[in-house]
Formats: structure tokens, C-alpha cells, sequence
């Protein structure tokens, strides 16, 4: 049982800025809920960035939704699944449903002694990792950049593009690095749907997917789209449920889905998306959010599911942090290795994760 929930807000620079269409990140604004009970801790991270950018969430507003109306719902008997039920009558905030949720359920698997990958059906032991390449000042900063990252031995590149670096950057990367080079895009809905006969240009350079061209509401126009152009449509922000995946695949919107846990209200949501698609044959991908070490042991548990055929944004804690706040994720041969430990499997190193904590509060729970 839970007898307390703490919300613990901390911050972590990165190793280097972060530059996508809509922003640049410099540093983690961080969310953790922790669930304990009889010396047990689950954990969830926070997946909003400090601003409303990548979506509508940003990491206060889940603080508010968290204390106004997502800790009410939660007793000491309550568990994952039934939290998700009763906040299924809290329209969005998905991002706020999503650490809540996790915490609870990382708390119940680890009492229970269950693998988070067992417990969602996980079926590898470790997982081909994948990196995020930042919108650089010049291609010849992006050429230093991605031949870095394909030193470490990440085995896929994405590079972020937007108006005015795409083709171009694009192309310099084919070329320099060959076409053995897993390659693929993220305009993090830069584009409109006139832009339909630029980005077919892309269509040169053998990419695995464009992810989220337009904006997230123009699910239809991603439709028209791929009309037009060749390369695969990847959905990431669009995507809130395993409903609207569902009518995205109908209409041929995306063939392939960037799945995130925390923009779609959890792992339990984020399963039924893989079942759907795994059913369907649709590849599926683990997307990332600049996650600390917590939210990335239970991203890798996801991503060993076995409809994760691409490789995903799951990248090793040194593309992020100089310090992690648990062990670093290390790649090896490319691969970053699934936790087996019961519910996330790793703990924070809470005499590090205490020095860059800038405050926590505690909720003490009914008795249901
Ligand atoms: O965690 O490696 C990571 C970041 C991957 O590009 C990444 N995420 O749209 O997919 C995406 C972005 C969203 C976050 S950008 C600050
Ligand atoms: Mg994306």
C-alpha cells in the first residue's frame, strides 16, 4: 500500500544545447512523482519540457494539473490501471496522467517483484539505440556532430530539420556517410501542407521516415501528404492515444509511430498503441524526451517490446548528462541494455539526485 506521494522538482544542464524547430534546450526542468509504502519507491519523470513548445503541456502546468486534480484521485489501495480510469475523465494533460501513473506502477511492480519488461510483455534484452541530432549553426557543424555520434556506435541518425535546413543538411549527411547509414528526420511540425512539394525532395535521400511534418491537429493533411511524398510519414505529436492512432493508420496519415509513454497518458496506453500497430504490422519506434535515467530505464522496457523494429531516441546517458541521476546507460555495439530489476529496475543515486532537487512536497494518502 501507498502511504505517501512525494513531487520532487530538480533541474540538469545538458552536455550541449538542444536545437529543434520550435526551441533550444540548454537544460532539464525535471518533474519526479515518487509513490512509497513499506520502504518500497516507484518512480515516473516528468516528460514536459520547461515551456509549452513541443505541445501544450509544459512542466509547471503538470505540477497544477498534479496537485489540483490528479493527486485527489489517488488512495493508498490505488494502483496504476485504476488511476488511469478515473483520470480518463480529465480531458488531456497527458504528460501530467503520465508520471503519476508510471510512479504507481513502478511502485506495484517492484512490490510485487516484476521486471517493468516482463510485465509489458518485453521480449529483448537489450535495444538498438538511435540518436537525436540538433539543428546545427552550419553543415559543417552537423557533418562534426553526426560523425561523433556514428563514432559511439549509435546505429540510426535523426537529423532535426525545419525551413531552411533540410535538403541541404540532409543531402551533406547522405553523402559524407554513405548509404548504409540508418537515416530519418523530425520537423516537430514546421511544415504546412503546401510545403508538400519541398519536402518530396527528401525523397532522394532514402530516408526511413519523416516524422511529424505538420502541425499535430492536421492529422487529415498528413494523409494528403503522403500523397505526395515517397518517404514513410512518422507521427510523434499527433499521436495522444491509441484511438487516434488508430484513426490515423485508417486514413493513411503514417505508416510508422513514434510511440512516447509520457505524451500518451503512460505505459499502459503506450502498450495498447504497440498491440495495435504489432497487430497490424505497422513498425513502431521509442521516442525520447531528454530523459533522465529514470524515465529511460522505463523507456527501454517499452522499446523491448517485439513491434519495436526501428531503432528509437533511447541514447546513452552521456548524449545527455554529464552525470546521470542513476548509473549511465552505456552503449554497447549500439545497444543499450534493458534493465531486469523489478518495476524500472534502476534507482536514482538520491545523494546526487538531492543536490540538484530545488524542492520536494509531500502528500500523505487516505485510507480509500
Ligand atoms: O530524448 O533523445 C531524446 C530527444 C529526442 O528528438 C527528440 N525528441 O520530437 O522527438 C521529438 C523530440 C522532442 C523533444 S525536443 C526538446
Ligand atoms: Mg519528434
Amino acid at each position: 500500500m501507498i502511504s505517501e506521494i512525494r513531487l520532487r522538482r530538480a533541474h540538469i544542464d545538458l552536455v550541449s544545447p538542444f536545437r529543434t524547430s520550435f526551441g533550444v534546450e540548454t537544460s532539464r526542468d525535471l518533474l519526479y512523482m515518487e509513490a512509497s509504502g513499506g520502504g518500497v519507491t516507484g518512480w515516473g519523470e516528468c516528460v514536459a519540457m520547461s515551456e509549452p513548445m513541443y505541445s501544450s503541456e509544459y512542466v509547471d502546468g503538470c505540477e497544477t494539473m498534479l496537485r489540483r486534480f490528479m493527486l485527489p484521485l489517488v488512495q493508498r489501495d490505488t494502483t496504476a490501471q485504476s488511476f488511469a480510469k478515473s483520470a480518463s475523465g480529465i480531458r488531456g494533460h497527458y504528460m501530467s496522467k503520465a508520471v503519476l501513473e508510471t510512479a504507481l506502477l513502478d511502485f506495484q511492480l517492484r512490490c510485487e517483484g516484476v521486471s517493468l519488461g516482463s510485465f509489458l510483455g518485453a521480449t529483448q534484452t537489450r535495444v538498438r539505440s538511435g540518436v537525436s541530432v540538433g539543428i546545427q549553426p552550419s553543415i559543417d557543424d552537423l557533418l562534426r556532430v553526426v560523425q561523433g555520434y556514428l563514432n559511439d556506435g549509435y546505429l540510426r541518425i535523426k537529423l532535426k530539420i525545419e525551413p531552411g535546413f533540410d535538403i541541404e543538411p540532409v543531402r551533406a549527411v547522405r553523402t559524407t556517410f554513405g548509404d548504409d547509414v540508418l537515416l530519418q528526420v523530425d520537423a516537430n511540425s514546421a511544415y504546412e501542407l503546401s510545403d508538400a512539394k519541398h519536402l518530396a525532395q527528401l525523397d532522394d535521400f532514402n530516408l526511413l521516415l519523416i516524422e511529424q511534418p505538420l502541425p499535430e491537429e492536421q492529422v487529415a493533411s498528413h494523409a494528403q501528404l503522403a500523397k505526395v511524398v515517397r518517404t514513410p510519414i512518422c507521427l510523434d505529436e499527433s499521436i495522444l492515444s491509441a484511438e487516434v492512432a488508430r484513426e490515423a493508420l485508417d486514413i493513411g496519415a503514417c505508416s510508422i509511430i513514434n510511440i512516447k509513454p509520457g505524451r500518451v497518458g503512460g505505459y499502459l496506453e503506450a502498450k495498447k498503441i504497440h498491440d495495435l500497430c504489432y497487430e497490424r504490422g505497422v513498425a513502431v519506434w521509442c521516442g525520447g524526451m531528454l530523459e533522465t535515467g529514470i524515465g529511460r530505464a522505463a523507456n527501454l522496457a517499452l522499446a523491448a517490446m517485439p513491434g519495436f523494429t526501428l531503432p528509437g531516441d533511447t541514447s546513452a546517458s552521456a548524449r545527455y548528462f554529464l552525470r546521470d541521476v542513476t548509473a549511465p546507460f552505456e552503449l554497447r555495439d549500439g545497444h543499450l541494455d534493458v534493465p531486469t530489476g523489478p518495476g524500472i529496475g534502476i534507482d536514482p543515486d538520491l545523494d546526487y539526485l538531492d543536490s540538484i532537487t530545488d524542492r520536494i512536497e509531500t502528500f500523505a494518502l487516505s485510507r480509500g
